[in-house]
């Protein structure tokens, strides 16, 4: 294989892009000689996060999206994540067919990533794909991922703003909101709008939101549209631009990217530091020591203290 060029990046070289993402989800080591050199050319890219449950629309609105920040003449890269799948390199199937049509335009890139059976690192791996699709020069990065538990939280994390999609039939989910979920939306969508009961799932959320805002907090919108037809999408649009910002003007924005910036550096020092303590010696150790054990009466804490008792940071 030819040696990769990583500055083919910066040039907006898709086939370098795809390369280099790859390199990411398969954790080549290679990619740590030039990550950095990508970071730096990552950062003035708007990350957009849209997620929700399954099936709700997300890529059909995203789609819809893509083609609003063109007719601006704003380039866009997609990392559709699907925590549950194994799918990865463009695979989840309904993504790629709805998207295919800017398969030959070089300002929209879209790349879906599953999870490997690898636990962990689906987030910190999005953010990277992130940075890579920012420093191929994209000004806005869209994820979406499905879901809105644990998993989804982390990589919406990534975002500097962030859309719950929802449909006429997420009542259940509505009423189950927690505040976490609440913090992180700053705008909920009801999409599916063609089917009855939207208004009624608008009124109750839009309800909810005000029970648990606090004073001079942003309270999300909730617009309804049906992404099928494009029906509202021109009006969501505007209200996420104007959203953004103000999030600027109010350094919202600037305070999330400190955050995230914090957070990456806490999840990779955690990762580190599981990856070098997992060794196999290590985990012969922890495999022997809790076979022996055959009653749960052992504080776990002693056999932390045996298995941690000669690790060193390298
Ligand atoms: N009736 C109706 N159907 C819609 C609308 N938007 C999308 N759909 C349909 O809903 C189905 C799912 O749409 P997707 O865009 O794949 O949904 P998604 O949330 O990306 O799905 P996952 O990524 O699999 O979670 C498709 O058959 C769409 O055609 C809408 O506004 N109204
Ligand atoms: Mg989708």
């Amino acid at each position: 294989m030819n040696k990769f060029d990583y500055k083919n990046i910066f040039k907006n070289k898709h086939v370098a892009i795809s390369r280099a993402i790859s390199m990411v989800e398969n954790n080549e080591p290679e990619i740590v000689h030039f990550y950095n050199e990508i970071y730096k050319e990552s950062n003035s890219t708007l990350r957009i996060g849209i997620t929700g449950p399954p099936g709700a629309g997300k890529s059909t609105l995203v789609d819809q999206l893509i083609s609003c920040f063109l007719s601006k003449k704003k380039s866009v890269g997609v990392v559709a994540i699907d925590p549950s799948s194994p799918f990865s390199g463009g695979a989840l199937l309904g993504d790629r067919v709805r998207m295919s049509k800017y398969s030959d335009n070089d300002d929209v890139y879209i790349r879906s990533m599953g999870n490997r059976g690898d636990l962990g690192g689906l987030s910190r791996k999005a953010q990277e794909v992130g940075d890579i699709l920012a420093a191929s020069g994209k000004d806005v990065v869209i994820f979406e991922t499905v879901g809105v538990g644990q998993a989804e939280h982390d990589i919406v994390n990534a975002a500097d703003y962030t859309a719950v999609v929802l449909v006429p039939e997420s009542g259940d989910e509505v009423q189950l909101m927690k505040a976490g979920i609440i913090e992180i939306a700053d705008i909920f969508i009801i999409n599916k709008s063609d089917r009855p009961g939207s208004k009624r799932i608008e009124r109750t959320l839009t309800d909810i939101l005000h029970s648990f805002s606090k004073e001079d907090s942003h309270i999300p919108e909730v617009m309804s549209v049906t992404a099928s037809i494009g029906k509202g999408v021109k009006e969501l649009f505007a209200k996420i631009l104007d959203d953004i910002d103000l999030f600027e003007k109010n350094s919202k924005l600037k305070k999330r990217r400190l955050n995230r910036y914090k957070n990456r550096i806490k999840s990779l020092i955690s990762e580190k530091l599981e990856n070098e303590f997992w060794i196999k010696e290590r985990e012969d150790l922890f495999k022997n020591i809790t076979s022996s054990i055959n009653s749960v009466d052992t504080p776990p804490n002693s056999v932390v203290k045996q298995l941690i008792s000669n690790f060193k940071i390298k």
